[in-house]
C-alpha cells in the first residue's frame, strides 16, 4: 500500500530535516513504499535549499520539494501537496518534529484496515499524552466546541487540528476539488466534506514530543481568522450567501 505524506512547510529550516530523516528511515522499514511530498509554502527563508540538498546529497529517491514564493498558508500548501500525491493513502504531517512517530504508527496501522477511511487523531482521546496548560486547554476545547457547532463534522470526531491526517486515495480525492480554506481551518473543512459524505472517522490517540504553549496556530490572531474561516465553510454548507463568501477563497 503506497502512502504518500504532504508535508506544508513554512519557516522550519531548524527543525525540517530531523523530520525528514526520522519519516524516511521509519516509513522504510515498516511500508517502503511510500513518497513524502514537502510543500514549501513560500519561499521566504532558506528551508527550500537546505531540503533540496540534503536529499540530493543522500539521493533520498522518495522525497521531493515543491513549493511556490508567496507564502500562502497550511491549507493552500496542503492542497497543492495532494493533488499531486500518487499514494493509496494519502495524508499530511506538520514539517517539525512535535508529532511523536508512534502517532504515525498507529495511524499507519489504522488506515489500513479496510473499512477505515479516514484517521483522526485526538488530544482528548484518554489514551493521548497531552497536558495543556489552563489557557491551552479553553482555546482547544472552544474551538472543538466552534467547528461542531458549525459544521456536520462526522458524528466520533472530537478534536479537529492535530497535525496529522491519514486519507483513503478514494476518499481525500473525492474531496480535494471542494476545499477552499487557505490557511489553518482546512482541516475542518476537510473533516466537515467528509462528513458531509456521510463517513465516519477512526479516531486515535495523539502523541507530542513537548507541549508548547506559544503554539503558532494557537493564538488570538490565527483563532479569529479560523474562525472566520469556519463560518465560510459553514456558509458554503448551508449554500447562503455563498458567491460572496467564496470570492476570498478563489
Ligand atoms: N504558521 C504557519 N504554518 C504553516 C503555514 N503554511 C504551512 N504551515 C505548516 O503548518 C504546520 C503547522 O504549523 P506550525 O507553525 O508548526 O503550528 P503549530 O504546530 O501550531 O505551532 P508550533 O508550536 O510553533 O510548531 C507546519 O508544518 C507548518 O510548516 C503558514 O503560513 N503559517
Ligand atoms: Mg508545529
Amino acid at each position: 500500500m503506497k502512502i504518500s505524506l504532504v508535508l506544508p512547510t513554512y519557516k522550519k529550516e531548524r527543525e525540517v530535516i530531523d523530520q525528514l530523516e526520522r519519516l524516511y528511515g521509519y516509513l522504510s522499514r515498516v511500508n517502503p513504499d511510500f513518497e513524502l511530498i514537502f510543500v514549501i509554502d513560500g519561499y521566504v527563508d532558506n528551508t527550500k535549499d537546505i531540503l533540496g540538498k540534503y536529499i540530493k546529497e543522500n539521493r533520498l529517491q522518495k522525497a521531493q520539494v515543491i513549493g511556490y514564493r508567496e507564502n500562502r498558508g497550511k491549507g493552500y500548501a496542503v492542497r497543492y501537496g495532494m493533488k499531486k500525491a500518487t499514494g493509496d493513502v494519502i495524508g499530511f504531517i506538520d514539517a517539525d518534529t512535535d508529532i511523536q512517530i508512534r502517532s504515525l504508527a498507529s495511524a499507519i496501522r489504522e488506515i489500513k484496515k479496510d473499512s477505515v477511511m479516514a484517521v483522526i487523531p485526538s488530544k482528548l482521546h484518554k489514551d493521548s499524552n497531552i497536558e495543556m496548560t489552563l489557557g491551552r486547554k479553553i482555546f482547544s476545547y472552544g474551538l472543538i466546541a466552534v467547528n461542531k457547532l458549525l459544521l456536520r463534522l462526522p458524528k466520533n470526531i472530537t478534536d479537529v487540528g492535530c497535525g496529522l491526517k491519514l486519507f483513503k486515495r478514494e476518499l481525500i480525492k473525492r474531496v480535494l476539488p471542494n476545499l477552499k480554506v487557505n490557511r489553518f481551518a482546512i482541516d475542518s473543512e476537510i473533516l466537515s466534506e467528509i462528513g458531509k459524505i456521510g463517513y465516519e472517522v477512526s479516531v486515535i490517540p495523539f502523541y507530542l514530543n513537548k507541549n508548547r504553549s506559544d503554539s503558532t496556530s494557537a493564538n488570538i490572531k490565527e483563532a479569529s481568522r479560523m474562525i472566520k474561516d469556519i463560518l465560510s465553510i459553514s456558509m458554503k454548507e448551508s449554500r447562503v450567501f455563498k458567491s460572496y463568501f467564496l470570492k476570498e477563497y478563489r
